[in-house]
């Protein structure tokens, strides 16, 4: 097939046909194209997972511009929980890109902004007075939760996590544990973050409390509670390797923190939005955090992120010490109010717990197959294997790149992810239909058989 006979780009939208189809191999000659071009044109830093040109999502599929339609079971990174392109997103962006693009918040506030940030308010876990701020990306809303926590504490210190992952900015970097690829080169780093050991119950073997009493250990002897405005901890780690602590951990930082005046703030930015079988992830761990971030499944696939926390730790910073130009926009906030109605009134929560029974039943039988995959964890449409040498247990990388790769070969998308980069992570939207994510898994399933 020479690239001019290529059809146009397929529609998005419920109208795409849920199936995966391969025309071509992968990359097909229009993706090569585009491949090349971006080769030229975009710095090598900017890496790709799917050497594909999306022309389409929606459903459980991405269509690419060769006519290959993938299975997907990674969601842009857990963020078109909703689906790719939901008719009530779809239909909330275009009325208000008609109606006005932008003012900025700061400005001239309006309606959609407050709106989302009540719904926050609402869905967020504790029935505490709160306040919610509008920024941009899952970055900016986790530092300007560690901003708000200091200015409210007045402490310098912030605690994250081993395994930990929070962005890409000079504080998230920090943040953020694994140096390769995030870190590397890129420093020097904000100063006054710390690092303590997490709950990783396959490889530590620790009890919640236990591995709660090592961190807090720590965080006592090497920064000391008076100089801590905050821990900073994902509730079901997310690039980190979707390790879930074991139970106790969380509760007991809590009330460490409590106890200490420190600020617990959960990024719930990858685990937030009904991904995890439940709203939010810390209520699977009976957790009110002081202060949550969001992004990522809040909008439907545009950029929008969140920081909702107790009010008076959000109303001590000042005046104006708050904002960005686009924190808030007006199309981001009319997408998330739709997404917010899809997953409150639409099942999206059963929905995420009925993909997580799938997923936890299909992947525990292929792991009682095959000793290559050493742990099957996480929760509701959040979930991942964990590949290691069989006979020592230790990390293996190269079968989690050789499944991803086989799987993306034969049209199914799914993702990589932990500390030691051994971990295959699925996070479909919730819009998949069961045939196909059980034709993803088949297809998985395969190329586990083949390592
Ligand atoms: N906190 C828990 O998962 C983003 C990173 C992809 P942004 N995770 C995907 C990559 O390689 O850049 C993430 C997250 C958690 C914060 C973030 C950061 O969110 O919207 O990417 O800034």
């Amino acid at each position: 097939m020479s690239v001019t006979d290529i059809p146009a780009a397929p529609v998005g939208g419920p109208s795409l046909p849920q199936e995966r189809r391969l025309v071509t191999a992968i990359p097909g000659p229009r993706s090569q194209q585009l491949l090349a071009r971006k080769a030229a044109a975009v710095p090598a830093g900017v890496g790709h997972t799917v050497p594909i040109e999306a022309a389409a999502a929606g459903g459980g599929v991405v269509v690419d511009a060769d006519g290959n339609s993938l299975i997907d079971l990674g969601a842009g990174i857990a963020v078109t929980t909703v689906g790719a392109s939901h008719p009530k997103v779809v239909a909330a962006v275009a009325e208000q890109v008609a109606r006005f693009t932008h003012t900025c918040f700061m400005i001239s506030p309006y309606e959609s902004y407050v709106a989302v940030a009540e719904a926050l308010n609402r869905l967020t876990p504790g029935d505490h007075e709160k306040r919610s701020a509008l920024f941009n990306s899952g970055a900016e809303a986790v530092e300007n939760a560690v901003k708000i926590a200091r200015k409210h504490t007045g402490r310098p210190a912030v605690v994250a996590f081993d395994h930990a992952y929070h962005g890409r900015t000079n504080l998230t970097m920090a943040l953020t544990a694994k140096a390769m690829p995030y870190k590397s080169g890129f420093g020097p780093f904000a100063g006054e973050v710390y690092r303590a050991p997490t709950s990783y119950p396959f490889r530590d073997g620790l009890s919640g409390p236990a591995a709660a009493k090592r961190a807090i250990s720590l965080i006592e002897k090497q920064i000391g509670a008076a100089n801590l405005a905050a821990v900073v901890i994902e509730p079901i780690q997310g690039e980190g390797g979707f390790i879930v602590p074991a139970d106790g951990f969380l509760p007991e930082l809590v009330r460490w923190c409590r106890e200490n005046g420190v600020v617990f703030v959960a990024d719930e930015v990858q685990t937030g939005f009904a991904r995890t079988g439940a709203m939010f992830a810390s209520e699977l761990f009976g957790i009110v955090p002081d202060i949550v971030a969001t992004a990522k499944g809040i909008a439907g696939g545009l950029p929008l992120a969140g920081v909702t926390g107790r009010a008076e730790i959000m109303d001590a910073s000042h005046l104006g010490g708050l904002g960005g130009t686009y924190g808030g926009n007006p199309v981001s906030c009319a997408a998330a109010l739709a997404a917010i109605d899809v997953f409150e009134n639409d099942g999206m929560v059963e929905r995420a717990q009925r993909i997580g029974d799938i997923l936890t039943t299909r992947l525990g039988e292929l792991a009682a197959a095959h000793p290559s995959i050493g742990d099957v964890r996480g929760r509701g449409a959040m979930i991942a294997i964990e590949f290691v040498v069989p006979a020592t247990g230790d990390p293996d990388a190269a079968a989690a790149a050789s499944v991803a790769r086989a799987a993306i070969a034969e049209g199914v998308i799914t993702l990589t992810c932990g500390t030691y980069g051994n971990v295959i992570r699925f996070l479909p939207p919730l819009s998949i239909p069961d045939h196909l994510l059980h034709e993803g898994l088949d297809v998985v399933a395969a190329a586990v058989a083949a390592l």
